[in-house]
């Protein structure tokens, strides 16, 4: 097979280790060799790549001392630290597909680890969480819908999987429930009506990859038990995170059901599992696909070589919605991975729920200072804990206050700080948050306040350890308190929840930007969904925070794995009304109904306060309702798919890597990638268009609407500088009429436009608003 066999990707909200320790800099290279050889070991690898990297060395470098990670599972490769030259002579050795820089993997890495702050889960010898503090309630309508998702598995004990009410399983169903580790056939139920794992590969003679093994499908990450029941949770009443985030914790279509494949452990997916997985679910009747897990955007295969890509292809062949995470590589363009265009690629937003604690400033004043963190400290409400800056606790032994300021670790003296809340700065560190914060507890700190805007809209849960994160804004008011006085003192309040919040939703920091990398010419990501501090279910854990006796049934966590789910459970309750339409007209039904507007009634910004583009966003934020009345849909099938593959530049050797094409079939003499925006898709992206130049592109729209005669009118929103053609610009529906092409010609004589020139095409009947954004670029 020519497909790699351990081609490994990693979740995108549980994000384990890997990645560089220590310094990296510009000067590191990645050279990447493709798919890993047929029987070819890891150890033979790994010593070609040295002799390789040898081979081109200025003289006096040694090829191990330069190495600083190697690539030698799912795809061949390594990173050095190398010279413009030598990159240079690396690109032309045989065997070497790509050398780039990859100055941004370490920011990458830092921050997903900030702000996918998990807490520390380990499994309580398998002790059920009471549900007393919960009931579920019965979902009021039951539809037929199976939502399939590849993922880390399940705690079939959540009530959000609980089946009362639930009529039969579905006739359609073909699924097992595969009995494992601590898992039998009665875990399943009419809700959770099936599950399955996969071995996730051996481990290697010098024992890399030495996952847990995945025997059962039961979740041991917790992240496939949130994202199912985010997906298709029932409604549970009294869910909380510990008392935060109270209320009622539902799935996105609650009336559907659940399938489980199990392609990942907590240290991450394999590739032939996820193909596995796909495989299952197509013959086992899902009818939407859940996917929170991709390849790094750094090494984002090409179509041919993704699992995901592959996978999903044959899915939405056979009439299967599948949706994906677009990536946590934010906010750095070009980031977004699964982005196939028969795949549903979802960003991931804030929503309108924020979690304050505050800082309380002694010397009188007592005035709060706004905080956001979760915190589970028991200090006292009045400010009587010293307060001290990270710069002023400087360690003796180091010169300059900027990384003391920065409270990096081994830069303070723990005699100066014991007893004290330390005001740390934490922008542009690359110290993870939690790093520093351990470090400041070990050394007898009581506090910390954390000094940070890029990633304030993504909460951490500090637990037992009382920090709060504070904007630079607000730090003015503490360094002139601390100024002001010779004993400054403060306090950190408890945690509260904050509903209402304003401005929401904001495109979250992490989440992965278009456009995407192997096309241009399909906008990606294709909508946004809530993904920042979603309450959903989990597993049960021992590490409790301080205080509490009983594991939290739900957890707070945040990625665009998060957001995906919403989308699976928007394009599920689609399908039940509408169980006759494509994959591609379910997501033209999302895409063209979703809103651009926060709560603010303004254009929706990203968490820097910048207006979101739709690289950042698409189409916009989901909106489930509208979605189920569209008026028009974009409709595609698996031929056009076929034909987006020959523009796209393959040939039908290359095709036949990704799929079986039909008896006969060629691709037509003139494909082309400018041909790639043709494609019947609900966004309308070009590249390459050239100063004065123009461009055509068609589009055929069909009426789903419960008006058979029904007449819709284009208006055109677009930049200055781009001329905007649509013909027609009317389009009369009639009982024998269902589909209509038009066609959009885009002009420019902007020859200094470097950015995309983005704009929208709304058609409309008075009733629905069918809007379709464009990124016209030069
Ligand atoms: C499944 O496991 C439970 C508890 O471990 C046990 O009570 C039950 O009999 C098992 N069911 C089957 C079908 O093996
Ligand atoms: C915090 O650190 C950043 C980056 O080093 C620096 O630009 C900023 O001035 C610092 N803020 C304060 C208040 O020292
Ligand atoms: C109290 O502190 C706040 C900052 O937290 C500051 O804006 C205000 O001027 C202070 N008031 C007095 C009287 O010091
Ligand atoms: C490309 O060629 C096919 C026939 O192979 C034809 O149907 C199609 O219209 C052509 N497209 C363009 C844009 O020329
Ligand atoms: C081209 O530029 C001229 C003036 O510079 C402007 O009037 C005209 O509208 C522009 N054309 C388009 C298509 O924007
Ligand atoms: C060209 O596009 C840029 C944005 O990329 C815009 O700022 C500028 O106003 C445009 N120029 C004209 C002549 O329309
Ligand atoms: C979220 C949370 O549990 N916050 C806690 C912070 O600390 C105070 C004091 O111990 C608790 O009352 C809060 O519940």
């Amino acid at each position: 097979m020519w497909l790699p066999l351990c081609f490994v990707v990693a979740l995108l909200a549980v994000r384990p280790g890997g990645g560089l320790a220590g310094e990296r800099s510009n000067d590191v290279y990645v050279v990447y060799m493709g798919a890993v050889p047929r029987r070819t070991s890891p150890n033979f690898l790994q010593e070609s790549h040295l002799r390789l990297v040898g081979s081109i060395l200025s003289r006096g470098k040694v090829a191990q001392s330069v190495v600083v990670q190697q690539y030698k599972h799912g795809f061949s490769g390594f990173a050095a630290r190398l010279s413009k030259d030598e990159a240079a002579a690396l690109r032309k050795k045989p065997g070497v597909v790509s050398v780039f820089a990859d100055p941004v993997y370490q920011l990458h890495t830092t921050r997903s680890w900030d702000f996918l702050q998990q807490t520390d889960v380990k499994i309580d010898g398998g002790a059920r969480p009471k549900a007393a503090a919960s009931s579920s309630s019965a979902p009021t309508t039951v539809t037929d819908t199976i939502i399939g998702l590849l993922d880390s598995g399940i705690w079939p004990e959540s009530p959000s999987f609980d089946d009362t009410g639930f009529g039969a399983v579905p006739s359609t169903w073909k699924g097992v429930c595969m009995a494992g580790a601590d898992f039998n056939s009665s875990n399943c139920n009419k809700k959770l009506i099936g599950a399955r794992y996969y071995d996730l590969g051996e481990v290697d003679g010098a024992g890399a990859r030495s996952w847990s093994s995945s025997n059962s499908p039961r979740d041991e990450a917790g992240h496939g038990t949130h994202t199912s029941s985010t997906a298709a949770g029932n409604a549970v009443t009294g869910a909380s995170y510990y008392g935060l985030a109270s209320g009622t914790a539902k799935g996105g279509s609650a009336a559907s059901r659940v399938a489980m494949y199990r392609v990942c452990s907590d240290e991450g997916c394999a590739g032939s599992a996820i193909l596995a997985g796909f495989d299952d679910a197509i013959g086992d009747g899902v009818d939407v696909i859940s996917v929170s897990l991709g390849a790094s955007p750094y090494f984002s295969p090409d179509f041919s070589e993704d699992p995901i890509a592959i996978g999903s292809f044959h899915a939405v062949a056979k009439g299967v919605i599948v949706v994906c995470s677009a990536g946590n590589a934010g906010p750095e363009a070009s980031t977004v991975v699964n982005a196939a265009p028969w795949i549903m690629t979802v960003a991931a937003t804030t929503i309108d729920r924020a979690f304050e604690s505050d800082v309380v400033l002694g010397g009188g004043n007592r005035s709060a200072v706004k905080g956001g963190a979760i915190n589970f400290s028991n200090l006292d409400k009045s400010p009587k804990y010293p307060l001290i800056t990270g710069a002023s606790a400087k360690s003796s032994s180091v010169s300059g206050t900027d990384s003391a300021s920065h409270c990096e670790p081994g830069t303070l003296d723990a005699s100066k700080i014991k007893g004290k809340i330390v005001l740390c700065n934490h922008s542009q560190s690359d110290t993870s948050k939690t790093v520093k914060v351990d470090e400041l507890k070990s050394a007898g700190a009581v506090g910390s306040i954390l000094v940070k805007d890029a990633e304030r809209a993504v909460t951490t849960a500090y637990l037992d350890f009382p920090v709060t994160e504070v904007t630079s804004g607000a730090a003015v008011d503490l360094h002139s308190y601390i100024a002001s006085t010779s004993e400054p003192v403060a306090t950190i309040t408890p945690s509260i929840t904050v509903t209402g919040y304003k401005p929401a939703p904001v495109v979250a920091y992490f989440s992965s930007r278009g456009p995407s990398a192997q096309t241009g010419n399909i906008l990606k990501p294709d909508l946004a969904a809530p993904g920042v501090d979603i309450l959903a279910s989990w597993i049960p854990t021992s590490s409790l925070p301080a205080g509490q006796k009983q594991p939290s049934q739900f957890n707070l966590i945040s990625g665009t794995s998060m957001a995906c789910p919403h989308v699976a459970g928007a394009a599920a309750t689609v399908k039940a009304w509408n169980p006759t339409w494509s994959p591609a007209a379910i997501r033209s039904a999302i895409m063209t109904t979703a809103t651009q507007q926060n709560n603010d009634k303004a254009p929706m910004t990203t968490d820097s306060g910048t207006v979101a583009t739709l690289f950042d966003y698409g189409a916009g934020q989901v909106n489930p309702t509208g979605a189920l009345d569209p008026g028009l849909v974009y409709d595609l099938a698996a031929d056009d798919y076929l034909h987006f593959l020959c523009n796209y530049g393959y040939g039908a050797s290359q095709i036949k890597l990704i799929t079986s094409p039909p008896a006969g079939f060629s691709c037509p003499g003139n494909a082309s990638k400018d041909l790639i925006s043709d494609l019947n898709y609900p966004s309308i992206a070009v590249t390459k268009l050239g100063a004065a130049a123009s461009r055509t592109v068609t589009r055929e729209v069909t009426n789903v609407g419960a008006q058979e005669d029904a007449t819709y009118t284009v208006t055109v929103s677009t930049p200055a500088g781009l001329d905007v053609k649509v013909v027609p610009s009317k389009l009369h529906f009639t009982s024998t009429l269902k589909k209509l092409a038009f066609q959009v010609t885009f002009s420019s004589n902007n020859t200094t436009a470097k950015d995309a020139m983005t704009g929208s095409i709304t058609w409309s009947d008075g009733k629905h608003t069918v809007h379709s954004p464009f990124a016209i670029s030069n």
